[in-house]
């Protein structure tokens, strides 16, 4: 093993967080270095690289503020950016700013442990020299929400002879499906995305749903050059309207209540919404989030506009969420994926009633049917935000492992501090809006946040800084608290960590919005960092 490498702070992860993270620190004066597992920038847009991979967030708004000279030279070329261009984004940012310098790419970080006596975390990590050692003050978790992907755990896989894929661990090259008979497990946003383009080629592609989703018109196409022009003419607007909504975006929720308005004018919303495109339908009145009848009406809605795509009936009602409200699972953002079940060698399987049995040498099977494949696609998920820190052997004072003290379900004060594990900062971790709004605003507001509180640690002389036990019981219970108050928790989703066996099912990201939850991380800055440990 080398020598142990010696710096201020050690940064999992080089997406949006690490990158930010890595900047940051060094205009601090910090010396911070990124371990990254992928051989290149773009953390969770490394690894989606499916066909049809493309963000929901529309691209003016999926992007970096902190330099206006950054967003003036950069053009977006769609409405939605796809998988390429969002990495192409992030490999820019990474060499305007020389970050690769500070990057350690194709590294595996296996153990972070908290060395108690002399008051540094040490990171060990595998990577192209062999193992490694990085001992540093700060150690800044980056490591995505949706980065730890999971293949179910069905009898039969290592059995299959034909070739199997992930859409969170896409292979470089591309996969060529020209000819192929192909499956795809799972309808979430991944494989919604994915199926009409893996469409495109295969021979015969069979869709084995579990759990269908609501999903509306994408309608990307070319970002429009005038509506382009004036959000770069107004972007210093643009970003502060963005930082003063719930979700991050420059647009407010809808004021008026879908109860209140009459049907002709909750008509008038949803369609107006619907030829809009994009997800913004799903906060279009101010009650949809909140009330079940409310969403009901959405929720017949998107069921109607199904039924207008899809032409055999049966097929349309198999793809008919029914038994949970709209948004408490992601909704979806399509180019095409109901009118991909119109297509004559494209079938739907229900196997929520007809559970996979098992995978055999040539496919799939189903207690009443075989399905030979060349070529099966797992769009399963993923173990969504813990997964990525809680396959790290991370342990804190005392030796106390992190899986341990989240046996029951994530704990940390305001998302970015748990009890007991100091000066270890997560960016956009559980309890913390992040994955309920844009991603990158809320990966801005915790990155300057963290880096705001290590300069008062370093300005003030304090060696350690972590949450206080109390504050974090009660930060969990406030997380808890306002999940309760929306219809979040009525669906078996990934927040609840339903989509994984076993794990405990506790409402993870903070449903009170990225405006609430921004002023509470200020006051308690403002407060001396009321409810942390300083020593
Ligand atoms: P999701 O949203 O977790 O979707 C995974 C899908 O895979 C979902 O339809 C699951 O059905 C299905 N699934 C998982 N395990 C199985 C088994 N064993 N059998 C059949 N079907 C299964 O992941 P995505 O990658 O699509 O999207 C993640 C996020 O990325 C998304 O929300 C956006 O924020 C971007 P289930 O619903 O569990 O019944």
């Amino acid at each position: 093993m080398r020598a142990p490498e010696r710096v201020d702070a050690v940064i999992i992860g080089a997406g949006f967080s690490g990158l930010y993270m890595l900047k940051r620190l060094r205009e601090r004066g910090l010396e911070a270095v990124v371990l990254e597992r992928g051989d290149d920038v773009g953390g969770t847009w490394y690894w989606n690289r499916y066909p049809g991979a493309r963000c929901d967030v529309e691209s003016p708004y999926y992007s970096f503020s902190f330099d206006p000279e950054l967003e003036q030279e950069w053009e977006w070329t769609e409405r939605y950016p796809a998988q390429p261009e969002l990495q192409a984004y992030m490999s820019h940012v990474a060499d305007r700013y020389d970050l690769r310098r500070d990057i350690r790419f194709e590294t595996t970080v296996g153990s972070a442990v908290f060395d108690d006596a002399a008051r540094e975390w040490e990171v060990t990590s595998s990577g192209p020299q062999g193992e490694q050692v990085t001992r540093a003050r700060f150690c800044i978790m980056a490591t995505g929400c949706l980065s730890s992907s999971r293949n179910p755990d069905i009898e039969g896989l290592e059995d299959f002879t034909g070739e199997v894929y992930h859409t969170g661990e896409w292979p470089q090259g591309g996969v060529d499906f020209t000819g192929k008979r192909v499956g795809v497990i799972g309808t979430g946003s991944s494989g919604i995305q994915a199926i009409p383009e893996i469409a495109k080629q295969a021979s015969h592609l069979t869709v084995f749903q579990r759990t269908p989703n609501f999903s509306v018109p994408a309608l990307n196409g070319p970002l429009d050059p005038e509506f382009w022009a004036d959000v770069k003419a107004n972007y210093r607007d643009v970003r502060k309207r963005a930082r003063s909504t719930p979700t991050g975006m420059p647009f407010p929720p809808g004021s008026e209540s879908a109860l209140d308005v009459g049907d002709a004018r909750v008509q008038e919303v949803f369609d107006e919404h619907w030829t809009l495109g994009g997800f913004r339908i799903g906060a279009c009145f101010s009650d949809l989030g909140i009330s079940r009848e409310a969403n009901d009406k959405l929720a017949d809605y998107i069921r109607g506009k199904i039924d207008t795509i899809v032409e055999d009936p049966a097929t349309a009602e198999k793809l008919k969420p029914r038994d949970y409200p709209v948004g408490a699972k992601r909704i979806c953002v399509d180019t095409d994926y109901y009118a991909t079940f119109n297509l004559p060698h494209v079938d739907l399987v229900d196997v929520r009633a007809n559970p996979i049995s098992r995978i055999t040498p040539e496919g799939v099977a189903t207690g009443q049917e075989e399905y030979a494949m060349d070529v099966l696609v797992f769009a399963t998920g993923y173990d969504a935000m813990t997964g990525s820190l809680s396959r790290i052997d991370i342990r804190g004072r005392d030796g106390r492992s992190l899986r341990d003290h989240w046996a029951a379900g994530p704990k940390t004060y305001l998302g970015l501090s748990v009890a007991g594990f100091p000066n270890m900062f997560s960016v956009a971790g559980p309890g913390s809006p992040s994955v309920l709004t844009n991603m990158v605003t809320a990966i801005e507001l915790h990155v300057e946040w963290i880096d705001e509180h290590i300069a008062y640690l370093c300005q003030n002389g304090l060696e350690t800084s972590e949450a206080l036990p109390e504050f974090e019981d009660e930060w969990v219970q406030h997380v808890n608290d306002v999940a309760d108050m929306t219809l979040m928790k009525q669906a078996n989703s990934w927040y609840l960590g339903a989509n994984v066996p076993g794990k405990p099912r506790v409402f993870m990201p903070y449903a009170g919005g990225l405006t609430a939850y921004t002023q509470r991380c200020d006051q308690v800055a403002e407060q001396g960092y009321h409810g942390f440990q300083l020593a």
